[in-house]
């Protein structure tokens, strides 16, 4: 369905008078591109940071709803009134602002309230920063910039520049470089690892990209909702998008409009506007520019390139390391998820964006999304600036501390929760250089220990023919959980430690308390079309077909053996036996999935968990559609629920589906119940409890090398010799 011109002329009248008067947040249902781009080419407002298919926030005004429903689109009406929402906004502000916690950062700051903060920063040292001007907008305000770095000769030194607010309405992206600032300064007489990072790296910093439209988000009869600059496009509609009209992919379709009403407007030309063109003078005057962070809100994603499309970014496992690590940073300060990825993995594509056009030039370089997730939007009650603020702050320092070291891990299938007792768990990590430093592949190395004292051992890791490393966590027993990290040298003998400082990744011992491998019926109750067997390849009117065997063996669990689910199906489960896991810790569900499932709008397909006789929890629903073409290990850590709990139930549920889309559904094997085994005593060898003449003698009766499954081999270097002797003996 294509909106026709017709909504488009209603919106265009829209927010003349009384801005919000009469407005409504309304939830549309979009189902093409087609119909958001007309939407926004009228000049609607989308509160979505992010244009597409499915349910997105709208403002719009009663003809506009009257109209949509005209064209049969589906909607929901979920407030009336914004100029009420904004009027309690503004309340709350007040009430921040009347409390002061936090200090500046208690409220939101205008434009000139960031450049008189800016100058103070610098004025409390001066040995260590600069303010400039980087340039001036349509409105001749100028565009401040402070940057940062130790005394003595600058040439050579790293850049990294962070900059907020090219949409003038996200106010949090422009306290939190602010505060980025704040810190940095301060950290060079308080904190030792930004003393090091400002000897070798220049911090550059632009909270404010975009002042005029940011102004006119504060101005009485400005828009509180305004994103785009503020050029006159000589005639109804002003502004430009400043995230549309950098020179990469300009104008090429994706997210972009040439209508001067569109939220998404690219703007007359490739750097038409004063704003980008400042922005792209300043960093052709950083030889060094290293990496890069456009800070927007909200979402709360770390958006990798490219933004354009799906093609594979240069150096893609660097960035993905630095990703990872600024995202899982952040989840320590607050505990709040910033997910990582690219536009086109977690939502849409977009041209000419600010990341991409640095990204081409040989940076790292993101777009992070800030608070909120969902709700509210872009009116973030001023409560959150401090904790949006701390929490990017660990994201900075993360790629401060990045872009001074040689090389980065990642592990491609993450890394393992559990050990096995008596088996290895091996798993692929990469070690990449991040800025060209080779790496001496030989000094790649894994040291582990299990139990909480003692020594970790050291095992040299192999090297693949591609490159890749094949690690292989060596067996637990007894019960012991493990503790590891990796280490590794560069070529010029800088050692590089996984994780960071004194952290020490952890492993629990795996106890298998259920598993089916699914070549015999568990016989659990089967609703409707579920049932046991070899899948036979069929279905796939939409997505992919089933599998025909199982991910082991032949047989499976699944959701109509013969093909697709049905249009307009209820809830239809299969139910596992009851569960005893009284005395179980860790419990995670593992098992192997090949599903295929229409988007949860329209079909949902769901796991749940019922403990006692307590309501059935769910624990993952698809997210998106989803379309399996082989067999892939999932595992839910359910310990909250299951933990202990004698009587535990876990169904998966297909259904319900709307009247179109027919896929093939799901296909389960291999399920298992993990938990961790339990706390052992270190140095007891054979297991019975106690460390005495029985485990020294265990010891000496193997003695010399032994590659894996060697209860002996204490400090599991490979090896059983003196060293393990004395752990025995030690733990006595
Ligand atoms: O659309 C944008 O410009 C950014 N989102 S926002 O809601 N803050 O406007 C995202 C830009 C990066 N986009 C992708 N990587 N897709
Ligand atoms: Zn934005």
């Amino acid at each position: 369905m294509i909106l026709t011109p017709t909504i488009a002329l209603i919106l265009t009248t829209l927010f003349s008078a009384g801005r919000y008067e009469g407005i409504s947040l309304v939830h549309v249902q979009i189902t093409s591109p087609d119909q958001i781009t007309a939407l926004r080419d009228g000049g609607a407002t989308s509160l979505a940071c992010f244009d597409h298919e499915g349910e997105t926030p709208m403002l719009l005004d009663k003809e506009s709803i009257t109209q949509l429903r005209k064209l049969g689109v589906s909607y929901e009406i979920i407030e009336t009134d914004i100029e009420a929402r904004l009027r309690r906004f503004e309340d709350l502000r007040e009430q921040a602002r009347s409390r002061g916690l936090g200090g500046w950062y208690s409220d939101y700051k205008t434009w000139g309230e960031v450049n008189t903060k800016l100058q103070s920063i610098a004025a409390g040292a001066p040995e260590i920063t600069t303010t400039f001007i980087v340039g001036q907008t349509h409105e001749n305000r100028d565009i401040h910039g402070i940057r940062i770095t130790a005394p003595g000769d600058t040439t050579g030194r790293k850049q990294v520049l962070f900059n907020g607010c090219q949409h003038a309405r996200e106010w949090i992206a422009v306290m939190v470089p602010v505060y980025a600032a704040e810190k940095i300064v301060e950290g060079w007489s308080t904190d030792p690892q930004i003393q090091l990072y400002l000897e070798t790296t220049e911090v550059i910093i632009v909270p404010i990209v975009n002042p005029d439209g940011y102004e006119f988000t504060y101005a009485t009869n400005g828009d509180r909702f305004w994103r785009k600059n503020r050029r006159n496009n000589s005639g109804s509609c002003e502004g430009v998008d400043l995230n549309r009209n950098w020179d990469y992919e300009w104008n090429g379709g994706d997210s972009t409009s040439t209508s001067t009403c569109s939220d998404v407007y690219v703007g007359p030309g490739i750097f038409s506007e004063p704003e980008t063109q400042a922005m792209r003078d300043l960093i052709n005057t950083l030889p060094n520019l290293v990496s890069h962070i456009d800070f927007h809100s909200y979402s709360q994603l770390i958006l990798e390139p490219w933004a354009s499309s799906n093609d594979t970014p240069p150096r893609v496992n660097v960035v993905k390391a630095l990703s990872s690590a600024m995202s899982d940073a952040i989840l320590n300060v607050h505990g709040e998820t910033y997910v990582a990825g690219t536009g086109g993995d977690l939502l849409y594509l977009a041209d000419g964006v600010f990341p991409d056009w640095v990204t081409n030039g040989g940076a790292l370089s993101y777009t992070v999304e800030l608070r909120p997730a969902g709700s509210p939007g872009f009116d973030l009650p001023p409560s959150e600036i401090v904790p949006t603020c701390e929490e990017s702050y660990a994201a900075v320092k993360t790629m401060l501390q990045f872009v001074n070291q040689p090389l980065s891990f990642s592990f491609p299938s993450g890394l393992p929760q559990f050990v096995g007792e008596g088996e290895l768990v091996a798993f692929p990590m990469h070690i990449d250089s991040n800025f060209g430093e080779l790496i001496d592949a030989n000094s790649a190395t894994l040291h582990v220990r299990f139990g909480n004292e003692g020594p970790f051992a050291a095992r040299q890791i192999q090297q693949n023919v591609d490159e890749s490393f094949s690690v292989e966590l060596p067996t637990s027993h007894c019960g012991l959980d493990g503790g590891f990290w990796f280490s590794v040298a560069t070529e010029s003998g800088q050692v590089v430690r996984y994780p960071e400082g004194e952290e020490v990744l952890q492993v629990s011992t795996a106890a298998t308390a259920y598993s089916w491998d699914m070549n015999q019926n568990p016989n659990w109750t089967m609703e409707g079309q579920w049932g046991w067997g070899t899948p036979t390849g069929g279905g796939g009117e939409y997505g992919n077909p089933d599998p025909t065997s199982g991910a082991t063996g032949n047989n499976v669990l699944g959701y109509n053996l013969g093909g697709d689910y049905p249009n307009n199906l209820s809830q239809t489960h299969i139910t596992s036996e009851s569960l005893d896991l009284s005395n179980k810790t860790n419990t995670q569900l593992q098992f192997k999935r090949y599903l295929n499932v229409e988007q949860p709008i329209y079909d949902n397909a769901t796991i749940s968990v019922r403990a006692g006789n307590g309501p059935w929890v769910t624990i993952w629903s698809n997210p998106t559609t989803i379309e399996d073409n082989q067999w892939q290990t999932l595992s839910y850590d359910i310990s909250s629920f299951a933990d202990n709990n004698s009587n535990v139930v876990i169904r998966w549920t297909m259904g319900t589906t709307d009247s179109a889309w027919r896929y093939s559904g799901w296909n389960i094997d291999d399920v298992e119940i993990l938990s961790s085994g339990g706390a052992g005593v270190v140095g007891d060898v054979n297991c019975d409890g106690v460390v005495d003449v029985t485990d020294v003698l265990a010891v000496v009766s193997v003695w010399g090398p032994c590659s894996d499954h060697c209860e002996q081999d204490v400090v599991p270097d490979g090896i059983i010799d003196v060293l393990d002797l004395l752990h025995v003996i030690g733990n006595w």
